[in-house]
C-alpha cells in the first residue's frame, strides 16, 4: 500500500470487505462553498452514499498524508480553515512534503482515488477550458487528468463560467468519453441543458458500469465523465444565471484575477450575486450526483475486472 495513504477506519473496513467506495473531493468544501454550509453539505452527501449501500471517502491532504475518508473534526478543519490550500496535480507533492493542509481538486482527487483503488468519484462540477483561453491559456488541469487517470467522475456538467463547447472539444481530443444520464444533452451545472450533447446517453448504473469496465478492459486508461443534470426543481433560470456569470467574469477581468484563484473567485461572486440561491442549486445537484455515483459504484463492483 502506498505510504502516503491513510485510510479512515470506515474506508479501511469497506476495502477489506470488498464494498464499493465513492471518492469525494475537498476543494468543493474549502473553496467551493461557504462555511458552515460546506461542512453540513459534505456530511449529508456522505450519508446519501451510505444510505445507497456504498462507503464515502472524502479525500484531503492532512499532516503529510493523503487522507482517504475524513472524520467530523477533519471535515470541520477543512471547511473552517481559510488557509487550506487548493491542491491540483501541480501542488500535491508540495502540500505533502511541507505537511500543509490541502483540499484536493478534481484532478488531485482523481490521482488520490486511483492510488487508493477507488473507481468512482462524485463532485459538483469539473474544471474546463475558460472563456478567452486562446489568450489566457487557462485550461483546468482537471481535463488533462481525465485524459490519463482511470476514475469515473460523476458531475453536473460544467458551469458556463467556462467555454463549454471548447471544454467538450478538448475532452474529445484527449479521448475522454462524456456520458449523460437521463437526457441526451450535456448539462451546464446550474441548468439542465448547455446546448451541447453528451457523447453517449446511458441511463442505468449497469449500462454505465459496462461501458466503463469495457473501456478499461481494452487498456484505454483515463477517466470517464458521467454528467448528471441538476434536478429540475433545483435548476436556475438560464437567463438569470447567464447574466450573473457575465457580471462575475467581467469583475474577474477588471480585478486581474489569475491562475488558480480564478475559479474560486467566480464561484464566490456567483453565490453573492444570486443572494445565495446558486448555493441551494449547488447543494441539490451534488446530493443528486452522490446517489448516481453510489449506484454506479455498486454496479461497477458487480462487474468483474476480467
Ligand atoms: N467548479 C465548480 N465547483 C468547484 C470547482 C469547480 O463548480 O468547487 C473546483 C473543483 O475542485 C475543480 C476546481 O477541480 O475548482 C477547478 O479549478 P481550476 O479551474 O483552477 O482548475
Ligand atoms: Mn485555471
Amino acid at each position: 500500500m502506498h505510504s502516503f495513504l491513510l485510510f479512515s477506519p470506515e474506508v479501511a473496513a469497506a476495502r477489506a470487505a470488498g464494498k464499493p467506495v465513492v471518492a469525494l473531493e475537498s476543494t468543493i468544501i474549502s473553496h467551493g462553498m461557504p462555511y458552515p454550509q460546506n461542512v453540513q453539505t459534505a456530511r449529508e452527501v456522505e450519508q446519501i452514499i451510505r444510505d445507497a449501500g456504498a462507503v464515502p471517502a472524502t479525500i484531503a491532504v492532512i499532516e503529510g498524508k493523503i487522507c482517504v475518508g475524513l472524520d467530523d473534526a477533519q471535515l470541520e478543519l477543512l471547511g473552517a480553515s481559510p488557509d487550506a490550500m487548493k491542491v491540483s496535480r501541480r501542488d500535491l507533492a508540495y502540500v505533502l512534503a511541507q505537511k500543509r493542509l490541502g483540499a484536493t481538486t478534481v484532478a488531485a482527487t482523481m490521482i488520490c482515488a486511483q492510488l487508493a483503488g477507488i473507481e468512482v468519484f462524485v463532485t459538483g462540477g469539473i474544471g474546463g477550458v475558460h472563456r478567452g483561453a486562446e489568450t489566457s491559456f487557462d485550461i483546468s488541469a482537471d481535463l488533462q487528468e481525465l485524459a490519463r487517470t482511470s476514475v469515473a467522475v460523476v458531475c453536473a456538467g460544467v458551469k458556463s463560467i467556462l467555454d463549454i463547447g471548447l471544454t467538450l472539444e478538448y475532452l474529445e481530443t484527449q479521448g475522454v468519453p462524456v456520458l449523460s444520464v437521463g437526457q441526451p444533452g450535456f448539462p451546464a451545472f446550474f441548468t439542465r441543458e448547455s446546448g451541447f450533447r453528451a457523447d453517449f446517453q446511458l441511463d442505468t448504473p449497469e449500462e454505465q458500469a459496462a461501458f466503463i469496465r469495457t473501456k478499461w478492459q481494452l487498456g484505454l486508461a483515463g477517466g470517464v465523465v458521467v454528467s448528471n443534470p441538476v434536478p429540475a426543481d433545483a435548476a436556475m433560470p438560464s437567463a438569470e444565471i447567464d447574466a450573473i456569470i457575465a457580471q462575475a467574469l467581467g469583475e474577474a477581468q477588471q480585478q486581474g484575477v489569475k491562475g488558480k484563484a480564478v475559479t474560486p473567485f467566480l464561484l464566490a461572486r456567483i453565490k453573492e450575486l444570486t443572494g445565495g440561491r446558486s448555493l441551494d442549486t449547488n447543494i441539490a445537484l451534488v446530493k443528486h450526483n452522490a446517489l448516481v455515483g453510489a449506484q454506479l459504484a455498486l454496479a461497477l463492483n458487480a462487474t468483474p475486472h476480467a
